[in-house]
């Protein structure tokens, strides 16, 4: 089958919740993907920072086949003999004292959610149900209805109330207005340290320590979600570190499993993550043994290739190259390591298009909103690669 016999099948009988780019990806190897035609292209999306180690890695692929052929599920009403190293592994890399593994981005939210929920009745003694969760206009957790129900983004959320009441909105980067949104009911402040889906909007210098400092204040967590951020994509294993912050709650997604299976987890000291009792949150996936064995080796594969070093020195150089193009249609270059965001002026017609003309060039990405190309390739990324791509890229931003 060609490119277009593969699109139509998928138009008639998939649901239309996508519109992706018309490439059918078959293989991917490293930071090279190859789509159904034979053409080759530079991946500069890692499935929005899923693949930081690159496609297929032959270790975290050896993890992942040879856990299947052993024992792939137990479900957590047996134990198995790795979800004890995987959470060894993580105390071992973030210093937290506990660990709660899921599957998707979204549900380890929940998770840290729930939890949030749970420390403000029992440990903050706020009165049932009266905990208040804060979030940040342009905020993107994923999709579930609890999680839509705080978007700003009414395209997200219109068609699917009712909403989860408990939650509050405050402006990205405004410390003060934070300070005036807590209240007693406040239990927790949830935050990207760097805005994905909103454009790749760095907040301003200090914003993340002055959250980090009003929470210890008034007693109230500060939640991170480094699903996108974090696991060496910024330069620093975690975003929050740019600011030596420490969050109460840390979610993290997507590398944890270098792309291989979907594997998420929520990370809190024992003051916290310990106040969950047997039979009140779990999932049938989440921890199993090919889980555990695949975020095993792709923490493995990030820090034996110092891939947060790699992040920073890498994106530095990508973001000074981008910022010297000579383009009519660039307005900002802006992003932390290897977390990019170009964002095009309004008069330029969207970034889509500039996309698709990167497409015919064979470098894969993504538009977020409708100005902003997003570049984040695989970390392992090579700096003659990036010169290969930067030079492709000054073309098509040229027009
Ligand atoms: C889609 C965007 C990225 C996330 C943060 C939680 C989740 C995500 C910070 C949920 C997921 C995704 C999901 C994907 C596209 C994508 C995305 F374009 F929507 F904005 F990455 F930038 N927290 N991000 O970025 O994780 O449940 O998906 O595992 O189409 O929804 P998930």
């Amino acid at each position: 089958m060609n490119t277009q016999e593969y699109i139509d099948l998928e138009r008639q009988f998939g649901a239309h919740n996508y519109k992706p780019l018309d490439v059918v990806l078959t293989e991917g190897h490293g930071v090279w993907v190859k789509d159904v035609d034979g053409k080759r292209y530079l991946d500069c999306l890692s499935a929005y920072s899923a693949v930081n180690q690159g496609h297929c890695h032959p270790r975290i692929v050896k993890a992942m086949t040879s856990q299947a052929k052993r024992l792939a599920l137990t479900s957590r009403a047996f134990r198995n003999d790795k979800l004890p190293i995987l959470y060894k592994k993580l105390h071992e890399l973030t210093g937290y004292g506990m660990s709660l593994p899921m599957n998707s981005g979204a549900e380890a939210v929940e998770t840290a959610l729930k939890v949030a929920r749970k420390w403000a009745y029992e440990s903050k003694k706020i009165a049932k149900y009266d905990a208040e969760i804060i979030v940040a206009a342009g905020n993107f957790h994923g999709r579930t209805i609890t999680i839509v129900s705080f978007s700003t983004e009414q395209f997200y959320k219109d068609a699917f109330g009712p909403f989860t009441p408990g939650f509050k909105v405050v402006t990205y980067g405004d410390l003060e207005e934070l300070r005036n949104a807590i209240t007693p009911n406040t239990a927790a402040i949830m935050l990207e340290p760097i805005q994905g889906e909103n454009g790749v909007i760095v907040p301003p210098q200090g914003y993340l320590a002055g959250v980090a400092q009003l929470c210890k204040e008034n007693n109230v967590l500060f939640i991170a979600d480094e699903i996108q951020t974090g696991l060496c994509r910024t330069g620093k294993w975690f975003a929050c570190q740019h600011e030596n912050v420490r969050p109460d709650i840390l979610v993290i997604g997507k590398a944890l499993s270098g792309g291989m299976y979907p594997v998420s987890a929520v990370l809190a000291d024992e003051a916290i993550l310990g106040l969950i009792q047997p039979g009140e949150h779990g999932s049938t996936f989440g921890g199993s043994p090919v889980a555990a064995a695949v975020a095993l080796a792709a923490l493995e594969v990030l820090e034996e290739g110092h891939l947060d070093q790699r992040a920073e020195e890498l994106g530095a150089y990508f973001m000074d190259q981008l910022r010297q193009i000579k383009s009519p249609v660039v307005k900002e270059v802006r992003g932390k390591g290897l977390l990019i965001g170009v964002e095009l002026y309004p008069e330029a017609g969207g970034a889509r298009k500039y996309c698709e003309m990167l497409q015919k060039k064979g470098i894969l990405a993504k538009e977020t909103h409708d100005n902003v190309i997003r570049f984040a390739p695989p970390l392992i990324i090579e700096k003659k690669t990036l010169d290969w791509a930067l030079k492709r890229i000054a073309k098509v931003l040229a027009k």
